[in-house]
C-alpha cells in the first residue's frame, strides 16, 4: 500500500513534509492533516462507495470554489483552496469515464486534464486543500451567538453561489430527492424480508444464515416501530417533495451537509469565515441545507446519544440560526421557500432517520459505525428529535414570521 507521505507528495505542496496526522471523525472519508516545512493542508481519502465519481465531484467542487474566489476580499481564507497534482502525467490523472457535464475523457471545456484527485494503485481516490489557518471549527452549538455566525456562514455561501450557472454533477444520485429515497427504502425492505426468508423458511439457503450474517438479516423483525414512523409519514413528505418537483420551490445551489462542523470561524474574531466540506454541493433546495443545519444545531444532546429523554429541539438555537441565515438571504428567497422554511427541519430530520434505519436494515454499509446497534441508536435519536421539532412547528413558524417581516 502506499504510504500517506507519498500519497501528499503527489499533490503540488509547498515544503518538506514533516508529519501526517488523522484529523476528526467524519462519517465517510478518511482525513488527515499534512504538516510540511511551509504549510498545512488537508488529504483526504474520499470514500468510493459514497461517491462512486470522485473526478466529477473534485470538479463541482473546484467550479464553486473558484467563483466564490472571484467574489471574496480573501480569497485564501473564505473558501477552501484544492491543491492541484504535482505531476499530472503520471497515472493520477482522473482517467474514469465521467459524468455530464464533461466529457468522457475528462477534458473541460477549456482542454485542461482534471487534476484535483489522485487514484492509487488500490484503487481509491485522493484529494487535497490548503489548512486554513487561525480558523477553528466547532462540534457543539455552546452559544448563540455561534450559532448565529453558522447561520450566516451557510447563508453566506448560498448567496456567494446565487448566480453560479454551471451545471454541477449530481455526485450522489437522489442525495435529498424523497422520491428515490423512498424507492431505495421499498427495495431494502423487500430485500430484508427476503433474506429473512430464505435463512428461516422451508427452502433454507446456506448462503443467508443467521450465522454467515451475524444475525443482521433479522435486525428487520426488531423495528417494526420504526418502520412504522417512515409510513406514517410517508405522505406528508411526498407532499412537500412534489412542490420540488413541481418547481414551486426552485432548486439552486446547495451545500448538503450544514452541521456546525463544516463551517470555518476566525479564530480571533469568532465570525464565520466560510462553509468547508463541499463534497456534497450539488443542485438541491436552500430549504435542505436549512433543515440539516437545524437537524444538527438544534438537537440538544449528540445526534448518537442512546439517551433519547436527552433529545429534543432547541428554539432558542433555531431561532439564533434563522436569524443569521436569513440575515443572508432574507431578500433573495422566494415567498415559497420562506413558506416551507419552518417544515425543512423535520424533512431532513426524517430524511435522516430513513438513511440511519435503512443502513441498519441493510447491514451497516454506509455508515461508519461503532457498534451493532450505532445506526439503530441514531435512529431512534433522530425519531425523538423529529417529534420535539412536531411539537414546536408553531413556535418555529412564528420565530420565521418575526424574522421576515412582511412587506
Ligand atoms: C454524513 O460524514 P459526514 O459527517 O460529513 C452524511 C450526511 C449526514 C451525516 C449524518 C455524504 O456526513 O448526509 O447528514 O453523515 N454525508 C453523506 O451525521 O452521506
Ligand atoms: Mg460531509
Amino acid at each position: 500500500m502506499e504510504s500517506l507521505e507519498s500519497i501528499a507528495s503527489r499533490f503540488d505542496i509547498k515544503g518538506n513534509i514533516i508529519s501526517i496526522k488523522p484529523l476528526g471523525e467524519g462519517f465517510i472519508n478518511d482525513t488527515y492533516i499534512v504538516k510540511t516545512s511551509l504549510a498545512r493542508y488537508i488529504l483526504q481519502r474520499k470514500n468510493k462507495n459514497v461517491f462512486p465519481d470522485v473526478p466529477a465531484m473534485m470538479r463541482n467542487i473546484a467550479a464553486v470554489t473558484a467563483h466564490i474566489k472571484g467574489k471574496v476580499n480573501y480569497p485564501l481564507r473564505e473558501t477552501l483552496t484544492i491543491i492541484p497534482l504535482a505531476h499530472p502525467g503520471d497515472r493520477s490523472f482522473c482517467t474514469r469515464a465521467s459524468s455530464f457535464p464533461f466529457s468522457g475523457n475528462d477534458r473541460s471545456e477549456d482542454g485542461a486534464v482534471s487534476q484535483f484527485c489522485y487514484e492509487d494503485a488500490s484503487g481509491q481516490w485522493w484529494a487535497m486543500c490548503l489548512f486554513i489557518e487561525g480558523t477553528v471549527t466547532h462540534k457543539v452549538a455552546s452559544s448563540l451567538e455561534l450559532t448565529r455566525q453558522g447561520g450566516i456562514g451557510i447563508g453566506r455561501f448560498q448567496a456567494l453561489l446565487a448566480d453560479f450557472d454551471q451545471p454541477l454533477a449530481e455526485v450522489i444520485k437522489g442525495f435529498h430527492n424523497m422520491r428515490w429515497r423512498f424507492e431505495q427504502w421499498d427495495e431494502a425492505i423487500d430485500a430484508a424480508k427476503k433474506r429473512v426468508e430464505l435463512a428461516t423458511g422451508p427452502k433454507k439457503c446456506p448462503e443467508v444464515s443467521a450465522e454467515s450474517s451475524n444475525g443482521k438479516i433479522f435486525r428487520i423483525n426488531e423495528v417494526a416501530g420504526e418502520v412504522a414512523f417512515i409510513e406514517d409519514h410517508r405522505e406528508k413528505m411526498m407532499q412537500f417533495w412534489n412542490l420540488v418537483e413541481s418547481g414551486y420551490i426552485p432548486r439552486r445551489v446547495a451545500h448538503n451537509d450544514t452541521k456546525l462542523s463544516n463551517i470555518l470561524f476566525d479564530a480571533t474574531s469568532g465570525e464565520a469565515l466560510c462553509a468547508i466540506d463541499l463534497d456534497t454541493v450539488m443542485s438541491s433546495t436552500s430549504l435542505n441545507d436549512v433543515g440539516d443545519a437545524i437537524r444538527s444545531y438544534a438537537n440538544a444532546t449528540t445526534e448518537d446519544d442512546p439517551d433519547i429523554s436527552k433529545v429534543s429541539m432547541r428554539l432558542d438555537i433555531y431561532r439564533a440560526w434563522m436569524e443569521g441565515y436569513l440575515s443572508q438571504r432574507a431578500s433573495t428567497l422566494t415567498d415559497s421557500e420562506k413558506e416551507w422554511l419552518p417544515f425543512a427541519p423535520l424533512f431532513i430530520t426524517y430524511e435522516q432517520v430513513l438513511r440511519f434505519l435503512m443502513d441498519y436494515i441493510n447491514g451497516d454499509t454506509y455508515y461508519k459505525v461503532k457498534y451493532p446497534e450505532h445506526n439503530l441508536v441514531r435512529t431512534r435519536n433522530q425519531i425523538a428529535l423529529y417529534k420535539s421539532m412536531e411539537q414546536q412547528y408553531d413556535a418555529m413558524k412564528k420565530v420565521v414570521e418575526e424574522l421576515i417581516p412582511n412587506p
